[in-house]
């Protein structure tokens, strides 16, 4: 194996690994035994579904080029076609990121052909795997001739300390620093056809489920208890509320034995996770955002950290936009048409970052809050870390002008203007801004001290302390002195949640429903999986928020009971399984599709890793008086004999229905169970059986359906003769406790009665016309209200044939 640097500004390193070379070191043998259970893991190695899987490299910021189908193939209908190559990196890639492994040996194949007039004679290729950030390996390489199909055909080993994070393949040309000098032998187009990486067959990825009940059965926060979410910033839109979270779930990775994550590096996370709720206890789990990295919404930015987002119209569309901390040197913001997404950047740069007039010296750009005004005029807030050095030590700890203000441009997607200071006292992060009754309210989180804020210094009276989150009070959204400092909102959370639980805060407000509430986070659901030896994945919490007379804030305290259920459940509709109250020991994970409840532009997840006695519950459901008499779900049977056992109030309580997950498996399918004794309001769970230590089912969706009401009415029908005709009569007692309207139909006649009382009868006596009439049925129709409910009932009556005379 042979390793050298190839390019210092790059970190690159080259493995050229020939199927001789490898032969010639003894390699192969020991570390490639060639096994049945060898897997290619390239997608569409052929091209023959088009460019699906591929994408351009990008690792870097010049590289670029165009990548299209062409008939003109190595084997079957299409290869791939790359023009338009600005480096010499420039070529076809594929993501393997999470198939491939460190110290397996994979062997690895591919046609190649270029064709340029102007070309020359031969020309070397690599496929080259890139690993992240300036780490590059050449893993083959093939000397082409002009014009035929050349074959790529070597063996590589991934040494056993490379990170494999990340891992994307791609088809390139030797590297030169001015490719442009010479294009024809730099960057000639190329084509390329039937890759295959062959190997070890990819990792199940380890388990990430909490195991533990995280959120318990009644109490509400943490919010969640299946998955973390860090700097959660709380919007309102349509009667729901939002929650978007830094994503700490996505470096968490507990070791398979001790149960123990590695402590939380923010350097992990590029997604934003979303949950929302219409009640604030029960939270349905939207799934991540892709906004950073290679593969992300703005693949210009790295991290997402500390979203925020608000709505805006503009060009008469509604609008939403999330700005997020592209780790601390630099804030971006992507653009969904609708809470949910989709989203897109309108962006190839970011927002805010050292460019930007008046935050030159801000030490990190990041922790980016929106505010649009009454007026429409919006704003941004930003900012943190180090106060600047210039400053006097006792002023960098109490006041390091570290946070800005700035006007955003109606785009929304730029700024206007210079950004001004806030200059809010120990202020370090997260600064937000609401408003309420005229008055602007900026609050942030403070510093723990230091020698990037001037070393031990005494704080100013009534200034906060270390990581506590201070607020400001004014009456212009761009002016911030130190006076409108107001006091400390809410202390370091390790206050009340205790041991493990201190260290960093990021908060919002929001208003629902005529109150404001709190959002902040804690360590809360580490705590409880690990006790007070956290590891700094953080969760989120709500508390209200109240105000005294004068608009300043009672400060808030942190409880694990949390905020009030705002409305009852309604379950008489489709609604996500993926809607939480408490749950023990499931996960979630996002599927292709939309979602049926939130309609074709959500995302749609699905809940897995349901084990024999695992459970989701949900928070005070509404059956009304007349309750449930069935439930539907959308299920995926992943094991014979699986059951879904609906309890009401308690994970032990009794059962009101089972569902039998008899459906093949494998396939999504749906199932119904009938209910008995459901109705008024209960905590509902859903409490999972069958087999142990096999995954029995996934579930998409849920829906009850209400009991059928019918309205108490007794009918009799007979026949009689009159005149030498024969009658046919119909009487309908109505046994109801109010008037009901009663309809009697007949082939010979019908007749309605409103109003018919309590106790009272309809009946009519239909003329035949003829002398006799064969036996047949009446219909009885009555109409009324059930609690408030309209009930239409059909009943029928039969009636034996009747003859007159004889
Ligand atoms: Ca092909
Ligand atoms: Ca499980
Ligand atoms: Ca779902």
């Amino acid at each position: 194996m042979e390793h050298r640097m190839r390019r210092a500004t790059r970190g690159r390193v080259a493995a050229i690994a020939t199927v001789g070379l490898m032969l010639a070191t003894g390699f192969v043998a020991g570390a490639a035994p060639v096994q049945a259970a060898d897997t290619n893991l390239v997608v569409n190695g052929g091209f023959e579904d088009g460019l699906t899987n591929w994408f351009v490299n990008n690792g870097n910021a010049a590289d670029g080029a165009q990548l299209s189908a062409t008939s003109d193939a190595y084997a079957g209908a299409n290869a791939a076609l790359v023009t338009s190559r600005t480096t010499t990196g420039s070529g076809p890639m594929q993501d393997l990121s999470g198939k491939v492994q460190a110290g397996q040996a994979y062997t690895l194949t591919a046609r190649i052909k270029y064709e340029n007039a102007s070309g020359p004679a031969t020309k070397q290729f690599f496929a080259t795997m890139h690993y992240g950030g300036g780490t590059y390996t050449n893993l083959v390489s093939v000397t082409a001739t002009k014009g035929q199909w050349a074959q790529f055909s070597g063996t590589f080993t991934i040494p056993t300390t490379q990170s494999v994070s990340t891992a994307r393949l791609f088809f390139e040309t030797p590297w030169t620093s001015t490719p442009s000098a010479d294009p024809a032998l730099h960057l000639m187009d190329f084509k390329l056809d039937d890759v295959s990486v062959v190997g070890a067959a990819p990792p199940a990825p380890a388990s990430k489920t909490i195991e533990v009940v995280g959120k318990l059965p009644g109490e509400h926060n943490p919010l969640i208890g299946h998955k973390f979410g860090a700097d959660g910033f709380g919007f309102v839109h349509d009667g729901r509320v939002y929650m978007y979270l830094t994503n700490d779930t996505q470096g968490y990775a507990p070791n398979p034995s001790t149960g123990v994550s590695p402590g939380i590096n923010y350097g992990d996370i590029n997604q934003i996770t979303v949950i929302s709720s219409e009640d604030l206890v029960n939270w349905t789990d939207h799934g991540e955002i892709q906004v950073a990295g290679p593969n992300g919404v703005a693949p210009f930015t790295a991290n997402s950290w500390a979203p925020g987002i608000t709505k805006k119209v503009v060009n008469g569309v509604e609008k939403f936009f999330l700005y997020y901390a592209n780790g601390g040197g630099s804030s971006n913001v992507i653009t969904g048409t609708s809470p949910l997404g989709p989203w897109t950047s309108e962006r190839t740069s970011t927002l805010i970052n050292g460019s930007t007039p008046g935050a030159e010296d801000v030490a990190w750009k990041f922790d980016p809050a929106p505010f649009v005004d009454d007026d429409g005029q919006p704003y941004l807030y930003f900012g943190g870390g180090p106060a600047s050095t210039s400053m006097p030590p006792a002023e960098r700890f109490n006041n390091p002008k570290n946070i800005r203000a700035i006007e955003l441009a109606d785009s929304m997607v730029s700024t206007e203007g210079t950004a001004a200071v806030v200059d809010a006292p120990v202020a370090f992060e997260a600064g937000h801004v609401f408003k309420r009754q005229g008055k602007y309210y900026f609050s942030y989180s403070s510093h723990f001290g230091g020698n990037d804020f001037g070393g031990n210094q005494q704080p100013l009276p009534g200034y906060p302390g270390g990581g506590q989150i201070g607020y400001m009070i004014s009456d212009d959204p761009m002016s911030w002195p130190k006076e409108t400092y107001a006091g400390v909102l809410f202390p370091n959370q390790s206050q009340f949640f205790g041991a493990g639980t201190g260290g960093n805060n990021h908060q919002s407000v929001f208003e629902f429903g005529g109150r404001y509430y709190f959002t902040y986070h804690a360590p809360t659901l580490n705590k409880r999986i690990n006790g007070n030896t956290t590891q700094g994945y953080r969760s989120p919490h709500i508390q209200e928020l109240t105000f005294n007379p004068d608009g300043t804030i009672q400060q808030v305290v942190g409880t694990y009971a949390g905020v009030e259920q705002v409305r009852d459940f309604d379950p008489y509709r489709v609604f996500e399984a993926e809607t939480f109250g408490w749950s023990k020991g499931v996960a979630t994970t996002k599927v292709d599709g939309s979602s049926a409840q939130f309609g074709g532009a959500a995302p749609n997840l699905v809940v897995r890793d349901i084990d024999n006695g695992d459970w989701t519950a949900l928070s005070s459901v509404n059956f009304g008086d007349d309750g449930a008499q069935r439930l539907t779900a959308r299920v995926r049977a992943l094991a014979a004999g699986g059951q879904v056992r609906v309890r009401l109030d308690d994970v032990d309580g009794p059962v009101v229905g089972t569902v039998a997950v008899d459906t093949p498996v494998g396939q999504w399918a749906e199932v119904t169970a009938e209910l008995e004794g459901v109705s008024g309001v209960h905590d509902v769970y859903f409490t999972y059986a069958g087999p142990a230590g096999v995954d029995l089912l996934e579930i998409d969706n849920w829906a009850f359906q209400a009991a059928t009401v019918d309205l108490p009415v007794t009918v009799t029908a007979s026949t009689r003769c009159v005149g030498g005709k024969a009658y046919v009569a119909v009487q309908a007692r109505n046994d109801h406790d109010a008037p009901v309207g009663i309809t009697l139909e007949t082939p010979y006649g019908e007749r309605s009665f409103a109003a018919v009382a309590p106790g009272a009868n309809a009946y009519q006596s239909f003329n035949s016309r003829a002398a006799s009439v064969p036996a047949g049925s009446a219909t009885v129709r009555v109409t009324g209200a059930v609690d408030g409910r309209d009930v239409t009932t059909v009943r029928t009556a039969q009636h034996p044939a009747g003859t007159c005379g004889g």
